[in-house]
Parts: structure tokens; sequence; C-alpha cells
């Protein structure tokens, strides 16, 4: 999974980045310091990954990986060329969902682009941002294609008609993702990688030890069906320098359960109906995967590798629970706990998958 980091100046989206990532991108107390994109990828870590490598005697435990692109900051006008433009968007249009850092804490030293504070105005500055990046995303192609239609090409004609309507929609300021249907955007939208069509978490970045989100942002979220978590991006920051015991005392300090990656993975997989499945067999390597909740096993197995798919036999499937106290797969045969599913078994969070598929 890839997730890109939008907001104004100076919001905290790098604080947040090194908080997410350990990795020390540039934050500073300076708007648009972050000039050239920042990526890391983060490993998902999971006791139960760890408890089934154990118990199968796995050869090693491999993660799942997320990926964050931090870029620098929108301000109002950027589609016009104000403040750094709107260009680095492109960097962020190949990403599963995006998080939307928002400026909540009030502390005077660190300059606002706006010169005041206020989290939902600042919120509709950047929707609004991506709105224009849309749009003129959209614009370029109904050229384009409206020229082919004209040409006699049937097919640039349909999708000449979305276009239209895609148009009109960013026009009046709403998201492309009004026009999800089912299965989200219409076929003929998709390759325009909108960035209004993708899933929002917005993190609200807090003063350390008020975590309390704003209602009005709370409200905002909600009814743009995206997720929203608190965060303390800067003390977040400071403690990724700590040794993880320390970083979780003065965490309990301030009445936090959980470290920031966890918070943002934890909303970002509710957010987009993620579920994690392993794969584990003796003398290899153990992973995990995330996948849509409701996924069929045929497909999941497509993930791990394409042969699986393709000569796909069966599937064994026990919960991970089960699977470490039988201590492996024969101890579960036995007690009747690794179950045969046939292609269409959805999988559930936390399953163990052996798939049997002649090469
Ligand atoms: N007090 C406080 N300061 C914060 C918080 N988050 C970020 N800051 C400070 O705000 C300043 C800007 O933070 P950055 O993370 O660099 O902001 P950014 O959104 O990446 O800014 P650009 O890259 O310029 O767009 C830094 O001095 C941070 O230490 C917070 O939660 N509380
Ligand atoms: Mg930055």
């Amino acid at each position: 999974m890839k997730v890109g980091i939008v907001g104004l100046p100076n919001a905290g989206k790098s604080s947040l980045f090194i908080a997410l990532t350990g990795v020390a991108a540039q934050a500073a107390n300076y708007p648009f310091t972050t000039i050239e994109p920042n990526v890391a990828v983060v490993p998902v870590n999971d006791h139960r990954l760890e408890a089934v490598a154990g118990a199968v005697h796995a050869s090693e435990v491999v993660a799942d990986t997320i990926t964050f692109h931090d870029i620098a900051g929108l301000v109002a006008g950027a589609h016009a060329g104000e403040g750094l433009g709107n260009q680095f968007l492109a960097q962020i249009r190949e990403t599963d969902a995006i998080v939307h850092v928002v400026r909540v804490h009030q502390n005077p030293e660190v300059v606002h682009p706006e010169g005041r504070i206020d989290p939902l105005a600042d919120a509709e500055i950047v929707e609004t941002e991506l709105i224009y990046a849309d749009l003129e995303q959209a614009e370029r192609r109904l050229e384009r294609v409206a020229r082919a239609a004209r040409g006699g090409d049937r097919g640039a004609s349909a999708e000449e008609r979305s276009l239209r309507e895609l148009v009109e929609v960013l026009q009046t300021g709403r998201p492309a993702s009004v026009l999800d249907g089912p299965d989200g955007l219409p076929e003929e939208l998709r390759a325009l990688s909108l960035l209004t069509a993708k899933p929002v978490l917005y993190v609200a970045n807090v003063e350390e030890g008020s975590m309390a989100i704003p209602p009005e942002l709370a409200r905002h979220a909600a009814a743009a069906g995206a997720g929203i978590v608190a965060v303390s991006a800067a003390l977040e920051a400071e403690l990724t320098e700590l040794a993880p015991s320390e970083a979780q005392a003065i965490r309990a300090e301030f009445g936090l359960e959980q470290s920031t990656l966890e918070t943002v993975l934890r909303g970002a997989f509710s957010l987009l109906s993620l579920i994690a499945f392993f794969t584990a067999d003796s003398g290899r390597p153990a992973h995990s995967w995330h996948i849509r909740q409701g996924m069929s096993v045929w497909r999941a197995a497509g993930l791990v590798h394409t042969d699986m798919q393709r000569g796909f036999v069966r599937a064994e499937v026990a919960p991970w629970q089960e699977l470490v106290d039988a201590r492996g797969y024969a101890g579960a045969r036995e007690r009747g706990t690794l179950r045969i599913e046939g292609r269409d078994y959805a999988v559930k969070d936390g399953d163990v998958v052996l798939i049997r598929f002649s090469p």
C-alpha cells in the first residue's frame, strides 16, 4: 500500500513522516522545508506473523510494507502557481490513499501560512487545491478525447460523456469521489488517478497532552466518508530518537496507548477495509499480506504469486491462533482446525493460508 501525505506548509507533514518512518526527513519551523519528495517504506509489524513463523519453523519473517510519500505544502492558489505550485502532486497520483495533516495545535512559535489557526478552513484550502489539480488533469484528457470523438471514435464518445460529467463535478467544487459507484469510479475515469477519488485519512496534528479532535473537523471527515485520528506529530517525531521502552514511557505520561505508526495504520486499514492474512511454511520465509475484506482466496493467491493463482487447486486455511496452539500444520490437521477451502472462500483477518497449486 502507498500513502501520500498532504497539508498546508508547516502543518506537520514532515514531522508525521518522521514519526511514521523514524527517518529524519527535514522538519523545521520554516514553510516549504520539503522540496524533494521523501519516500519511506515501513514494515507493518504484526505479532501474529511472528507467532505463526515460529509455529511452522519458517526460515524468516517478512512483513508486508507500506510506503509513505512526504511532499511539499500546498497553499491557497497553488494551482495558479502560488507557493511552490502544485506540480509535486503528480508524485502522489499513484498512491492508494491520502493522509491529510491538519494543524490543530496552537503553538505560536510555529508560523501559519494564513496567520491564524482554523483547522476546518485549512482542510478546505487543501481540498480545493486537490480539486483544481484533478480538474486540470480531467480537462486535458477531455480535450484529447473530444478530438477523437469528433473523428468518429465510439469509445471516445462514451469517455467524453464521463469526462464532461467529471469536469462539471470538479468545477462545482466537489471531489471526484461523488461519482463513485459500488466498485469506485467508472472504469474510463480510473486511468486519471484522481486525487479527490482516493480515500482520505485526516490526521489532526494536536498539541501533546490534548488529543481532542475539533468537532467541526470530525464532522467534515464524517460527511466525506473519511477517517480521522489525532496525533501529536512533533512529540512523536522526537520519540523516534529514544529507545522504544523510553518512548513508550513518555507516551504513557501523555495517556497515549499506541505509537503514531500504529494509530495511522489502524486508521488507514479500517478506512480501506484492509485485513491481514499470512503465508508460512517450514524452511521458507513467512509473509504477511494486506487485502480488502471479502477478497476471495483465489485473488489473494494472485498477490502471493501469479503461478499460485493460475494453477490454483485448493487452499488449506487455519486461524493463526489455532495454528500456533497446534504447533503447526500437522497438529492443526489432527485437531481438524485446518480446513480445505475452494477458490471462492473469502479470506478472514488472521487466516494462515497454504495454497495448493499445480505449477
Ligand atoms: N508544538 C508543535 N509543533 C509542531 C507540531 N507538529 C509540527 N510542529 C512544528 O512545526 C514546524 C513545521 O513542521 P513540519 O513537519 O516541518 O511541517 P510540514 O508540513 O512538513 O511543512 P512544509 O514541508 O514546509 O510544507 C516544525 O518546527 C515542527 O517542529 C506539533 O504537534 N506541536
Ligand atoms: Mg515538510
